[in-house]
């Protein structure tokens, strides 16, 4: 009987209005007389969330079934922006839902509009991990992703006078994507003390007592694959208080006021993403966030496991963790934990089982961001994982001294335990120590920790624990979604859609490069982006911007390495020059459109005097009569995953320009390229590979190489810094008071004239310029330029998250696509 009555997911115009309607009147509780935008948003999202979960049910079936390895992504940040427009288009029924919900008189565009993004991270490493959940369900990869349900995400960004303000991203209203599993639930334990005892055998044990106990509860968030009927699952854990009896008697008793704060204690938990990027602060609340989140994931993967039945020694055939940085690495510790004092292991056997497990996935070189903890803070947060840190340490240094004999120096240097006052835990040691593959994400990066941070441990493990693993993008999300008119004209010439599964296939609409219809249909479409930006910036800054200008976009987190500072210091330069011109002369100028967006970690200074700076540019240009449309600044409030799908198939020339050696890859720069953007960019990150793909003819590639910057760093040091006079001439006009309160601006200019400039602006400022020359006179010949944007598309096949994700499968996972035919 149960077949019988199964639910059956509409797949036709009618089926979709009719559930759409239902859902407006049943489960909304709302007439369909009183439906606007947001209902109709609400209604269709449950048509197509009633669609997955018949799908995800199956896919879960099937794993359990088939009983393979699986793969769990650890990470603490997903940045998964919207979810109907990617649920429409992954299950195919975009074109339905448009036709239903015109019928309904609504347009689809306006309906897509309503929803709120997750944003449950800060910038490129959330983001990837949201590529990654695309690319492995669209894969067939039995994978699991494993997240914090932050109440908050990343800060909503208003510009007030020029300045950042951050408001809160209070999302979780109506969020018809989640399924709370009241029933999965793990009580997590903190502080409290270790005794060690011996059982009735004589075996040591170790028990962890006491301390506060606070409640993980599952939220599930179904992933669908594109084209095909595989849909993961997002397990995002949500802290509350464990209703223990303490609590009850309090409540009892009358102490309702002291019962209620441990209510709130608790669920602080989950409360907030922090909302730094590429920085360490070493706060307590992040500690117990990262504990929280891993504690209650290796129950559940170690549970999952137990039912199987299988014997310990195949738990790592069964399952490969992936630690998406070091924000994770309590896990490798959590499950010696179990596996010792739970389930009874030998030290040995335990650690062998583990340290096959784990693979572990490093994002950065900036020693700012590499993750330390404090020993007394862990001491009484975590006292028996501190125990088990130490004897971790102790075997690998015993290890270490048997290899390399008599190097104390050595042994200080690779130490998980920095001896300093306090002496604090390394994390990213951690992480090498307990795993094994450890990966960059570009060849210049991985390069790097191979022979910088990393070099002690390349030359203990050898070279082989050490990969690469080139960071990719889904091309359904940035391609097909953000670019719907791009992907048609392509899929008109490759035979339909067939390319967004391999992306390899764009390879063939090379052959178009001077074909002179294409280019004309190509064109088009790209003024047909550019309008459209300058419509959202019309609207949300009230500037007018002319979409014939050469579109010249930066859009990525605020950061020094990332060097927003030296690209609005080429703009003051830029206009400076055009003052100087006559009439005539102007004449000459090409237009351009600079814009920026981002957002600065509330506490990073620097990175808020930066936008501070672009904003005060922004207005003395734009409201200059001599200069029109010859130049515009502009600064877009609130940068995030919907917005990006707007700017970036609006670029003509994007902006990846930070100091060679220090952005570990980049994502952006592909999604440019993959939208027929060109690039300026340094040697850096995948920037290379990206050169190495679409050839150096079709980028613009400036400054000096990551090989130099030891020795530049080291002269200016040493006194032998000179400003780049371009550079001098801009300051003096910050300082004039060109562009309001010269003060404001005092730490930027100082930065790097009289603080060693560390980030090399001055450095790379004339070849920066130089090479904007370039662009301007490629961007003249727009016939050229067509075949240069229409090559590097043709070239970009390498860069689609599933050849990355096949490479994790295949070389460090070792997990196969499951048979959805059955
Ligand atoms: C660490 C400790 C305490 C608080 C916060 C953090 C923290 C949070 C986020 C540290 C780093 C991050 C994010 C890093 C990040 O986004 N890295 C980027 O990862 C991308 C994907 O691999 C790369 O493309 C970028 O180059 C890299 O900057």
């Amino acid at each position: 009987a149960w077949k019988k009555f199964a639910t059956q997911p509409f797949s036709n115009v009618e089926d979709f209005e009719r559930d759409v309607v239902r859902h407006v009147e049943t489960t909304l509780a709302r007439s369909i007389f009183n439906c606007d935008e947001t209902a109709a948003y609400a209604a269709a999202s449950l048509a197509f969330r009633d669609r997955l979960i018949t799908e995800w049910n199956r896919t879960q079936q099937r794993q359990t079934i088939v009983d393979g390895k699986r793969v769990y992504y650890l990470s603490l940040e997903f940045l998964m922006g919207r979810a109907l427009d990617n649920a429409m288009l992954n299950v195919g029924l975009k074109g339905v839902a448009k036709e239903g919900l015109s019928d309904l008189g609504f347009r689809i565009e306006d309906v897509i509009e309503q929803e709120h993004d997750a944003a449950l991270g800060n910038g490129g490493l959330g983001r990837l991990a949201a590529c990654f959940l695309d690319s492995l369900a669209s894969l067939n990869y039995p994978a699991w992703g494993y997240g914090l349900r932050y109440r908050y995400g990343i800060f909503k960004q208003e510009i007030i006078d020029g300045y950042q303000v951050e408001v809160p991203d209070y999302w979780l209203d109506f969020n018809p994507w989640e399924f709370p599993r009241h029933d999965i639930v793990v009580d997590i334990q903190f502080h409290g003390t270790t005794k060690k005892y011996q059982d009735e055998n004589g075996k040591q044990v170790t028990v962890w007592e006491g301390g506060e106990i606070v409640r993980a509860v599952a939220y599930d968030v179904p992933i669908p694959g594109f084209d095909t009927p595989s849909t993961n699952n997002l397990r995002l854990w949500s802290s509350k208080a464990a209703s223990g009896e303490f609590d009850f008697q309090k409540f009892n008793s009358g102490d309702y006021e002291s019962s209620v704060a441990d209510q709130q204690r608790a669920e602080t938990i989950s409360a907030v993403l922090y909302p730094n990027d590429n920085l360490d602060r070493g706060k307590e609340l992040r500690l117990k966030q990262q504990y929280f989140w891993v504690a209650a994931s290796l129950y559940d993967i170690v549970r999952r496991f137990k039912k199987t039945k299988r014997a310990w020694n195949q738990f790592s055939d069964q399952v490969a963790i992936q630690l998406n940085d070091t924000h994770p690495t309590l896990a490798i510790v959590e499950l010696q934990r179990i596996l010792v004092d739970l389930e009874g292991l030998e030290w040995d056997e335990a650690w062998a089982i583990v340290s096959k497990t784990f693979g572990y996935t490093n994002h950065t070189v900036l020693p700012e961001a590499l993750e330390k903890w404090s020993v007394p803070l862990f001491q009484s947060l975590l006292p028996r994982h501190l125990q088990i840190i130490y004897e971790i340490n102790l075997y690998f240094l015993q290890s270490v001294e048997r290899k390399f004999p008599n190097d104390r120096e050595l042994l200080a240097r690779i130490s998980v335990i920095e001896e300093s006052q306090p002496k604090m835990i390394r994390m990213a040691y951690l992480a090498i120590v307990g795993s094994h593959k450890v990966n960059g994400v570009a060849e210049l990066h991985s390069d790097l920790i191979r022979s910088t941070i990393f070099k002690d441990f390349v030359k203990i493990f050898g070279p082989d624990k050490f990969t690469n693993v080139t960071n990719g993008i889904t091309p359904r999300r940035w391609l097909h979604q953000a670019n719907p008119r791009l992907s048609e004209l392509i899929a008109s010439k490759t035979g339909g859609l067939g390319y967004l599964k391999d992306l390899t296939v764009l390879g063939e609409i090379e052959k178009y490069a001077d074909d002179k219809e294409f280019k004309k249909e190509w064109q088009e479409i790209k003024y047909a982006n550019k309008v459209r930006l300058a419509k959202h910036i019309k609207a949300t800054t009230g500037v007018t911007v002319n979409p014939s200008a050469l579109f010249d976009i930066q859009v990525k987190r605020i950061h020094e390495y990332k060097r927003q500072q030296m690209n609005i210091f080429g703009v003051i330069h830029r206009y400076l020059t055009i003052k100087s011109m006559t009439p005539e002369e102007r004449k000459a100028v090409a237009p351009r459109v600079s814009v920026f967006g981002g957002k600065a970690a509330p506490g990073y200074w620097m990175a808020k005097t930066i936008i501070h700076l672009i904003n005060s540019v922004g207005k003395v240009i734009n409201s200059d009569p001599e200069i029109g449309d010859l130049l515009k600044v502009i600064f877009l409030e609130d940068y995030n995953v919907s917005k990006a799908e707007i700017i970036i198939p609006a670029s003509d020339v994007s902006e990846h320009i930070s100091t060679a050696g220090t952005e570990a890859s980049g994502t952006s720069n592909m999604k440019f390229v993959l939208n027929g953007g060109l690039i300026i960019g340094t040697c850096d990150g995948a920037n290379i590979e990206i050169t190495r793909e679409i050839g150096e003819n079709n980028i613009f590639l400036f400054g000096n190489l990551a090989e130099d910057v030891e020795d530049l760093r080291h002269a200016h040091n040493y006194g032998e810094h000179t400003l780049d006079p371009d550079l001098a001439r801009v300051f003096e006009a910050i300082k004039d008071g060109m562009f309001g309160d010269a003060g404001a601006f005092g730490a930027l200019t100082g930065a790097i004239e009289d603080h060693g400039d560390y980030y090399l602006v001055s450095d790379d400022f004339h070849s920066y310029v130089q090479t904007q020359a370039l662009v301007d006179e490629a961007y003249r010949n727009q016939d050229e330029w067509l075949t240069k944007c229409i090559t590097s598309v043709a070239r970009m096949g390498f860069f689609s998250s599933d050849r990355c994700i096949n490479e994790y499968a295949e070389s460090i996972w070792n997990i196969e696509p499951l048979d959805t035919s059955t």
